[in-house]
């Protein structure tokens, strides 16, 4: 079958408009305290190195071993960050190799589907496979204060080369980590004092596009002031986006990852008060919350 590499996108639009102001840090044998003050706090991203060395889904985690175990789970899947439906963890393995065996571009022309939300109930063989690291234990308020909350919980998130989550921000205040087992990611995250900026350029849109290419960008100028941290992320590292930082992820590699969210006392004002935003109905705008 012929490849597709000819009809790959340009770069996407975050790095042709905005300025790259460098990696983000690579930390091991952080403490909880090192972790909150140089990171959280400040809300710098970090990508932590050594905790995942003992988890059994290291060796374990495959696509064969998803399809042959777990390929009746239910996988709901998108393009780019639109929903598209669902279909079984099994299926979806099947879709994946067929679509990578047409393409091979890093930034292919058409988005394939992105199986990045498939709930893993901690009560699981699968959940046996992962821990929660302690330095991130040791700060958590979501087993304190909302241990039913299902963000607590992880997702997988399974794509060939090429599939992408667009620019966002997780909802609720609340900070990401990502557990790299299989394949690569490429990162892009935007700091916390930009983000106003990015609001004003795309406030429309949060939420509200897909691919790599926002529809009338020209209508955008603010970007070009944007700027951005990137970094690579390789199997066995952790990478934290830490609350409100608009980030863009592409899996430049086929990859089996998971991610969870977590809350410590540096965003926890911010979840509580956005989620009650959220409950009352009385967010208006999709920045309340985040600037106020
Ligand atoms: O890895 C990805 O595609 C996106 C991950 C992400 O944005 C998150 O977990 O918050
Ligand atoms: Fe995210």
């Amino acid at each position: 079958m012929t490849k597709t590499s000819a009809q790959s996108r340009p770069q996407g639009t975050i790095e042709r408009r905005c300025k790259c102001i460098g990696d983000i840090d690579r930390r091991e044998g952080l403490t909880a305290k090192e972790l909150q003050e140089e990171y959280l706090k400040p809300r710098r991203p970090v990508v932590l190195t050594g905790l995942m060395d003992d988890w059994p889904g290291r060796t374990k985690w495959s696509f064969d071993f998803f399809k042959e175990n777990y390929g009746s789970m239910t996988a709901p899947v998108c393009r780019g960050f639109e929903r598209e439906g669902t279909m079984l963890l099994g299926e979806y393995i099947d879709y994946m190799r067929e679509w990578r065996r047409d393409h091979d571009d890093e930034l292919p022309l058409e988005l394939p589907l992105y199986a990045d939300d498939t709930f893993v109930d901690t009560g699981t063989p699968l959940a046996k496979d992962y821990e929660i690291p302690d330095c991130f234990q040791e700060l958590d308020w979501f087993d304190r204060f909302f241990p039913k909350n299902p963000m607590r919980r992880g997702y997988l998130l399974i794509g060939p080369k090429g599939s992408m989550t667009k620019l966002h921000i997780d909802g609720q205040y609340v900070h990401a980590y990502v557990a790299q087992f299989v394949g690569k990611k490429r990162w892009l995250i935007v700091p916390f004092d930009q983000l106003k900026g990015l609001f004003e350029s795309y406030a429309d849109y949060i939420g509200g596009w897909s691919g790599y290419e926002p529809p009338g960008i020209e209508d955008f100028p603010g970007l070009n002031d944007v700027s951005y941290y990137t970094t690579v992320q390789e199997p066995g590292e952790i990478i934290i986006a830490p609350s409100a930082q608009f980030h863009q992820v592409i899996n430049t590699e086929d990859s089996i990852a998971l991610t969870s969210k977590f809350v410590d006392s540096s965003n926890a004002r911010k979840v509580l008060w956005s989620m009650f935003l959220t409950r009352t109905g009385l967010r208006k705008s999709r920045r309340l919350g985040y600037l106020d």
